[in-house]
Formats: C-alpha cells, structure tokens, sequence
C-alpha cells in the first residue's frame, strides 16, 4: 500500500471521527464501491461483503435492475407526499400485497418506523376491534429483541447500551423469554389487556438465535386462542434472507407459489424494511389484511416521504429480482453448505464453538467472553484476507452475505473465513 493510497481512508475516516457523531464504531475499511457479492476499498481492493447492509443488499450491491429502476423513476417523479396520489404506489401497493398474501400495505420508510407503525396499528385495533379498555393494551415482546432505535422502541429494549439515559420509558410491553411458549401463554391467560406479540423469527441483534421448530407455529396458535395479533418483524429475516421469502413461511414453496399458498404462519401484521429496496432506497412497509388495517383512517398516521413514488419503483424492481432469481432457493441451498463446512471445521477449532441459522443469516460463536476481543480482531484479520463482516455481543459473528452469491464463491469465501479462523486457532 502505498502512502499516497494509505492516506485516502485515513482521510475519510478522519473526516466521520472529526465531524460526524460518534454512534457507531465501524471496522476500519472505507468503501466506494458494491457490485453484487463485492465491494471495493478506496484504495481498490477488493472483498466479500459478509454484511449485505445488515441484510439490506440481499439482491447484490447496484443490482442493474433496481440501479435502473431508480434512475429511470428518479428522471420523472421522486415525492409528491400523500397529499396528492401518484402514480406509482398503487402499483407497488398491488404488487406488495399480492406478493406476500394481504389485503393492504402501509407504505414508510425505515424499520423502526415500520415496527412503529405496527405497534400502532396493533393497539388501535386492541380498542376499536377487541374493545380492550382505553389505554390499558399492552403488546408481548420478548427478552433481547432488536427492533430498532426510536425512544418507544428501546423502552422495551433490554441493551443497556441501546436504552441507558434516554428515559423515561414508553409503557405498555410486556417482555418475556424468547423461543418459550409457555411464558407466552403464561402472560396471555392472566392478562386479558394484551393487544399483540411482537417478535423476530429469528433474533438477528442477539446472535442470529433460531427458535426450536414449530416455535412461531404454536406461538400464532396461542395468539388466535387469546385474540391477540401476532406480529412479526421480518426487517431482517424477510425477502429471502433465511432461505424462504419470510422466515416465517417455514415449510411452503414460495419460491414457486410466493406464499400464496400456505404459509406456515401467516403474521397478522408482517413488517417489512431494508431489502425491500435491495438497499438502494429507505424503504419499509406494514402489511395486514382488511380487519386489522381498517381501523387507520386519515391522519391517524403517515409520513412525507412514505409511499413516495421512488420508493415504489425501486421495491417492485427489488422485489421482482427476488422472484426472478430465485434467491430464496439460493439462500436455503448455500445455507446448508455453509453450516456444513463450518461445522466440519469446528469439531477440531479451540476457536470457534458453534455455528447457527438459517438459509444465508448465520453466526458464529468465537471462543471468548462477551467483552474480550478475539471477534473483533477475527474480522480485522478477515477483512486483510478479503472479506468483511462485524462482531455482534463482542464474540459473536455474523455472516450474511448478498444472496446472489454463487455456490463457487461461496467455497472461497468459507476457505477465507476457516483458514483466519485457524490462524487464532493456533495463537
Ligand atoms: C443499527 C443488528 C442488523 C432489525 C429488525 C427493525 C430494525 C432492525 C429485526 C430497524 C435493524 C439493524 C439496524 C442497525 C443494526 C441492525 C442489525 F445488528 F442490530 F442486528 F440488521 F443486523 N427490526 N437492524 O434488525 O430497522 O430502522 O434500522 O431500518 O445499527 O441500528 P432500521
């Protein structure tokens, strides 16, 4: 490397320390550059994006498609807000909910602002349709969920780091242990307040946790018992991530059928963010059928730029990718791979412990307590052998890399991942 190139990301990462708020604490590398699998440094060099934007980019950096849905809609009309009707979000809203089995969507724009728009919804349901006394509905979450950033939703956080000093607290959750049925129903017999239960299919945040099988099956099960919504926040396990077009289609074929078939649980409300635009665009989305999205009427919710005909475009393209290349088979199919390998690597790792999930949303367990530091200088290591990921709770790794991966670069990538994990092996 030489100076002159050195100096390029030292510049760039002097500028966010100097002038930007210090709210993240990203792994030194400065990117300029995605296509499909890769992204490029400044300095040129190149690696496996193991990230995807959080799981945003599950169609491939500047898919060419999406790249061209944008630009062609960006040339004609970007924002009308919902004063007026445009001419693309009925489209989209058409496209959306046939895609995914429901009557009507909410169009927004970032997860958090979904999983909110969700809690609303779920409460003026509670008193207009279930008749739950005024300000009495609380919603069921569970232990360690990640739902987003906004003040209601780390009220019912429990990150200290997420919540600490930004109190007083928004009330009405109820926190119970995730992948446990019985807490569940514990909660809904003694309490007949409850509006909904808010959950992840899998907790992405806490580690990439896979509840037990028949886990969320039971769990709406118990919700229809109780008259409770079940929610689920697909922000991060939807559009293919975990190798079904929701993880919580569980077995159907929606990589023919797109759910319109069986799903295995069918969310009351299903929210919806990140690669729903392919991450070219915010773009995020409530969807519920007539009973339960009736009950918002002008002006109870909205947002300027939600359903804004930009975003329109750029999610019927992102979606239509999905479909057309199949990612959902191709995420359940290098999923298996990728546990496979890193399983076989495992039994004879002093490093590595364990490897979990599901379709391309997996982690890795590293050897070393929460706060030590072996996952951050794994990635470090990772990053100088071409490929980028990021700890999460200090000794866990997350691997999601775009779904357009082939099986191919695949093994590459899980040779690169297996021999930096061998070099701390042997330290
Ligand atoms: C950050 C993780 C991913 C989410 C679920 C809603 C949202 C998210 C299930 C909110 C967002 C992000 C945001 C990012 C870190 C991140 C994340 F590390 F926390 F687990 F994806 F890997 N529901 N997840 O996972 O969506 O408002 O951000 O659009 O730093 O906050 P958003």
């Amino acid at each position: 490397m030489s100076v002159a190139q050195h100096t390029l990301s030292q510049e760039a990462m002097a500028l966010e320390n100097k002038y930007g708020a210090q709210n993240y604490h990203p792994l030194p590398v400065v990117l300029s550059r995605g296509e499909g699998v890769f992204v490029w440094d400044v300095e040129g060099k190149k690696y496996y994006d193991f990230l995807s934007a959080y799981s945003s980019v599950n169609q491939g950096h500047c898919h060419p498609k999406i790249v061209s849905a944008l630009t062609e809609q960006a040339k004609k009309l970007s924002l009308t807000s919902r004063a007026f009707y445009n001419n693309m979000l009925g489209k989209y809203e058409k496209f959306t909910t046939e895609y995914f089995g429901y009557d009507k969507l909410l169009p927004i724009n970032t997860g958090a602002e979904a999983v909110e728009t969700a809690i609303k919804l779920c409460r003026k349901w509670a008193y207009e349709v279930k008749g739950i006394d005024i300000n009495e509905a609380k919603i069921i979450v569970c232990k360690n969920n990640f739902h987003g950033r906004t003040t209601t939703i780390i009220s019912f956080s429990n990150d200290p780091v997420a919540r600490k000093n930004f109190g007083p607290y928004t009330e009405g959750f109820v926190k119970i242990e995730y992948d446990n049925l019985e807490a569940l129903e514990a909660v809904l017999i003694g309490n007949k307040n409850i509006a909904g239960f808010l959950v992840e299919p899998i907790q992405g945040e806490a580690g990439v946790y896979v509840p037990s099988e028949g886990y969320l099956k039971a769990a709406k099960a118990l919700c229809e018992k109780y008259n409770v919504l079940f929610i689920a926040d697909e922000v991060q396990t939807g559009i293919a991530r975990t190798g079904r077009l929701l993880a919580t289609c569980g077995n159907c074929s929606c990589e023919t059928k797109n759910c319109e078939g069986t799903p295995d649980v069918k969310p009351d409300i299903l929210v919806l963010g990140k690669a729903l635009s392919g991450g070219l665009y915010p773009v995020s989305a409530v969807l519920a059928d007539n009973e339960v999205m009736g009950v918002i009427r002008p002006g109870n919710h909205g947002s300027t730029f939600g359903g804004n005909p930009l975003a329109a475009a750029v999610a019927i393209a992102a979606l239509e990718v999905v479909r057309d290349e199949r990612l959902a088979e191709n995420s359940e199919r290098l999923g298996i791979i990728f546990r496979e390998r890193i399983n076989e690597y495992i039994k004879g790792s002093t490093i590595c412990k364990l490897v979990r999930g599901k379709g391309l949303l997996n982690a890795v367990v590293i050897n070393d307590s929460e706060d030590g530091d072996t996952a951050w200088r794994i990635c470090l290591r990772l990053r100088d052998n071409g490929l980028l990921a990021k700890p999460t709770h200090g000794n866990i790794i997350r691997f999601a890399p775009p779904l357009v991966m082939t099986e191919e670069q695949l093994h590459e990538c899980i040779d690169i991942i297996i021999n930096t994990l061998k070099e701390f092996d042997s330290e």
